[in-house]
């Protein structure tokens, strides 16, 4: 492909507005080409301010002959019915997580495309992208440790509005977790517990935060989880490995120490949009470069099932407080 990638992007709230930002000003060998949300008012504000199309109806900008690729930013329960319409048209998507609801939709999605014969689909887990992830990554491929064997991972945001449910720091924020520790590994979990422990007086009515999950890795490794959705501080997210000869640490903060009134330290981001900014703009910058030459690189639509179906058996185990096993379903 020598013209510029004409991507449409599906879904006009943080995500999919920061997204149509970063194709406009800061990525190569792309360009906006349309928006689309059934929110036409936001949609036409965003589509004006870039001088592009908007479409009220996402299925109808993936059918456009002017739309090359498409980046799916809407609520997750839309994300299967939009995913087919792509793998339909032929049209490379990258798709935010979760890729599906459950298990059966991820499922289908995955075979819809085997059957298409072309890989079409990357799922947004943007810290397989970030730097630092990438380099703990390189390290473990290397050897330069010993072999891995735990993790423990911190993930916490500032405060979550009152929709949020329990589930849904299994479903929205975990699975970045699922993601990341199956990448580290390079192997699969078997089985997730996650425990709700007393909840701090913050959560909203109901809320169980923080929670505590726990997965085993096929190899035997294990790792530990801290999900902690109304942290009131910021967003952090923490990943340290331990391997036989050493440890290594993501997250603890690269920014400048600042020492100034019998005080010293540094600042914490207030979201994710922020602390992962680079890995979204290293995300969608090889997306589009992996478009242009037809292939998909980063996290696969059997990523996205994958990780779906870990959340499906924490979300059970969260009711039930049990252990439940993992066993990734047989795919055509
Ligand atoms: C949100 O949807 C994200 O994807 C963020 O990366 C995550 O940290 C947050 O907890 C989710 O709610």
């Amino acid at each position: 492909m020598t013209n510029p990638l004409r991507v449409g992007v599906i879904g006009v709230g943080k995500m999919g507005a920061d997204h149509a930002d970063r194709v406009t000003s800061s990525l190569g060998g792309a360009v906006l080409a349309a928006v689309a949300d059934p929110d036409t008012t936001t949609a036409e504000q965003l589509a004006t301010a870039y001088g592009v199309r908007a479409f009220a109806d996402p299925l109808a900008l993936i059918a456009d002959e002017d739309v090359d690729a498409v980046i799916i930013a809407s609520p997750g329960f839309v994300h299967e019915e939009q995913l087919l319409a792509c793998i339909d048209a032929g049209k490379y998507a990258l798709c935010e997580k979760p890729l599906t609801m459950d298990a059966e939709s991820s499922r289908r999605v995955v075979e819809a495309e085997r059957a298409g014969g072309t890989p079409l689909i990357q799922v947004g887990f943007m810290r397989r992208f970030d730097p630092e992830y990438l380099e703990m990554k390189r390290h473990i491929d290397d050897d330069d440790f010993g072999r891995l064997l735990l993790v423990h991972n911190v993930h916490r945001n500032k405060a979550v509005p009152t929709d949020f449910l329990s589930e849904m720091a299994v479903r929205d924020s975990l699975v970045h977790e699922v993601d990341t520790v199956r990448w580290l590994f390079g192997q699969e979990i078997t089985e997730i517990t996650v425990h709700s422990p007393a909840p701090s007086s913050l959560a909203h009515d109901g809320m169980v935060d923080p929670q505590i999950a726990i997965f085993k890795m096929a190899g035997g490794g294990m790792v530990t989880n801290e999900v902690f959705v109304n942290c009131q501080v910021g967003y952090e997210v923490r990943c340290e490995a331990t391997l036989e000869h050493g440890s290594l640490t993501v997250g603890l903060g690269g920014g400048t120490l600042i020492r100034s009134q019998n005080r010293w330290g540094g600042s914490i981001p207030d979201d994710f949009r922020v602390r992962f900014a680079d890995a979204y703009d290293r995300e969608v910058q090889s997306w589009v470069g992996a478009t242009r030459r037809g292939e998909v690189v980063g996290p696969t639509a059997w990523d996205g099932l994958a990780s779906t179906v870990v959340c499906t058996a924490g979300m059970e185990s969260l009711a039930s407080g049990r252990p439940v096993s993992v066993s990734l379903p047989e795919v055509e």
